[in-house]
């Protein structure tokens, strides 16, 4: 038996060490002159095994000869001295494909060649192993100096959540990954059990990490059933925490001096550069506190760290969120606290092998409904929006990516409750995740998965946007790409056309609902 620490804290950042090296073919960045840099592959990329930077030309000098690299394009590059690098870990990717399905820039001579392609990995690894070693070993840009607003821009950003054991081509990992990029150094995260606590905490090793400066997110699972409570205690907890650290820093007022105290109090920590500057001005108290023989000043000195604008994100499935922890997650929803949860809806119970919940759509089959679920999916998102106080978001980062990153953006800033349903492409649809993104696409535009947000932050009128257009296709578009509806047509033809023309009606039906929110 290992000897565990008493606290059950574990080291972090130690997947990148399995180098499993499961993929047969591997992207490679074959021509880096079509290459947009819109880092499209990279915010998809649910294992980080394919990322950009930009860095000095001069960082490159001593790189591989085989390590490509173009002049940097857009704000705030510099193009004569700064170079855009893409770059793909052989030995972590799981060969899932779904970059290269969704880089945009295709040879105007051969339409099957694009900037990224698969390539066997036994010919092409030992060019990449060494160009990833050099590559990984790269300063990553200035965070304060990035437009984070974009998704380029964002893709810039460190993940602290890399290489996890999800299956190849997993819908719900690259939403963790960009939430890790964002905020990774500032966030609590309370998992849910499910796909997510495995692949998240798959002892030995975990996918989550810190950055250079040792701060990543504080990472637990406590039960499937109890999640969002245990989140809100974790709130509950952070609340008291800031409170008792900025009272002892307030009456220490006079030897630390008065300068600092408001410095350090006042910093909302709303950009990365007021979050440099508060953390360089922890620095400054932590050596001040050294110097003060006061009992508080010891007491503070313990609780630092909560000198600082920290959130907690409750993260899970929909089995956790639909079903089994509702109760709780609309117990959370309706506490006021700035909290924020977000559900990684497959529409099943994915990790014990694609049970119904009340997440999974009329039509679909899954296990305890295999001829096809004869009632329709639940909108969880809009019982949140009834309270009228709680910031909601539906999001598809495979169809809109940049929705999704303001979602996030979004509710991290709103000072309440914040809800975000991403859609999450899984294998126990039954189809090649290859095609995750364009389904996800395919769910937007035949409106089986409308895109919204309301932020209860808006003036009124302007609460409720609609981020996806009228349903253009007919649902069948989407639904018959997926073994999980094609199934019950295969066993009962007549069935199967009943409940397309159900589910299609239900998809129109709800659109109306959607639009009457738009004068909110
Ligand atoms: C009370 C309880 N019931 C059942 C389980 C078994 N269980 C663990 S994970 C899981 C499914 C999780 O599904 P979901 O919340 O949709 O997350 P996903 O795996 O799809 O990400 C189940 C049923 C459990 N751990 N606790
Ligand atoms: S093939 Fe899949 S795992 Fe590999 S880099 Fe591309 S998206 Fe990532
Ligand atoms: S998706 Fe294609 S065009 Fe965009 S950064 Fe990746 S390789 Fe370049
Ligand atoms: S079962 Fe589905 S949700 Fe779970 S890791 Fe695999 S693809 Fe992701």
């Amino acid at each position: 038996v290992s000897a565990f620490p008493v606290d059950g804290t574990f080291p972090t950042g130690t997947t990148q060490f399995e180098k499993r090296g499961i993929a047969d073919r591997v992207p490679v960045w074959d021509d880096e002159g079509i290459c947009t840099q819109c880092n499209k592959c990279v915010v998809i990329c649910p294992h980080a095994a394919i990322r950009a930077k930009v860095v000095s030309n001069e960082e490159l000098a001593n790189a591989p000869s085989t390590l490509k690299s173009v002049p940097a394009k857009g704000r705030p590059f510099d193009k004569e001295t700064e170079s855009y690098v893409l770059q793909v870990a052989p030995q972590d990717c799981t060969g899932c494909d779904l970059c290269v399905a969704v880089c945009p820039a295709v040879s105007k001579e051969d339409p099957n060649f694009k900037s990224i392609n698969m390539h066997s990995k036994l010919k092409v690894e030992g060019a990449e192993d060494p160009n990833w070693d050099y590559f990984i070993d790269l300063p990553d840009y200035d965070r304060a100096e990035l437009n984070i607003t974009n998704v380029k821009g964002s893709q810039f950003l460190e993940p602290l959540f890399e290489f996890s054991g999800a299956c190849s081509g997993c819908g719900e990992t690259p939403y963790i990954k960009l939430l890790t990029q964002l905020y990774g150094d500032s966030i609590l995260i309370a998992n849910a059990t499910g796909c997510s606590s495995i692949y998240g905490g798959n002892l030995p090793t975990t996918p989550y990490k810190t950055n250079e400066f040792g701060r990543g997110p504080a990472w637990a699972n406590s039960l499937f059933e109890d999640n969002a409570e245990f989140g809100l205690g974790m709130q509950l907890a952070l609340s008291k925490k800031q409170e008792t650290s900025a009272n002892l820093l307030k009456g220490l007022d006079k030897e630390v001096g008065a300068e600092l105290v408001e410095a350090i109090l006042n910093n909302p920590e709303k950009t990365e550069a007021e979050k440099a500057e508060n953390f360089a001005n922890l620095d400054k108290l932590k050596a001040k506190l050294a110097t003060i023989n006061k009992p508080e000043a010891k007491k503070l000195s313990r609780l630092i760290q909560y000198l600082r604008k920290k959130s907690v994100w409750i993260l899970g499935g929909d089995g956790w969120a639909y079903d089994i922890g509702f109760g709780g997650v609309d117990h959370v929803l309706a506490s006021g606290e700035n909290i924020n949860i977000m559900v990684l809806d497959t529409e099943i119970y994915s990790n014990t092998g694609g049970q119904m919940s009340k997440a999974t759509p009329l039509g679909a089959s899954a296990k305890f409904a295999v001829s096809g679920k004869r009632t329709g999916k639940k909108s969880l998102a809009l019982q949140a929006v009834s309270y009228g106080n709680v910031y909601v978001a539906q999001v598809a980062v495979g169809a809109k990516d940049l929705q999704t990153l303001k979602a996030i953006e979004e509710a991290e800033a709103y000072d309440g409750p914040s809800l975000i349903i991403a859609y999450s492409h899984c294998g126990d649809h039954g189809y090649n995740l290859r095609d995750g993104a364009l389904q996800q696409e395919k769910a937007v535009e035949t409106g089986y998965w409308p895109l919204f947000r309301f932020d209860p932050s808006k003036p009124k009128g302007k609460k409720f946007r609609l981020d996806s257009k009228a349903p253009s296709k007919p649902l069948s578009h989407f639904m018959y790409n997926e073994t999980r509806f094609t199934r019950v047509v295969k066993e009962d033809a007549e069935l199967g056309a009943k409940l397309l023309e159900q589910a299609q009606e239900e998809v129109e039906t709800k659109w109306e609902r959607l639009e009457l929110y738009r004068d909110m």
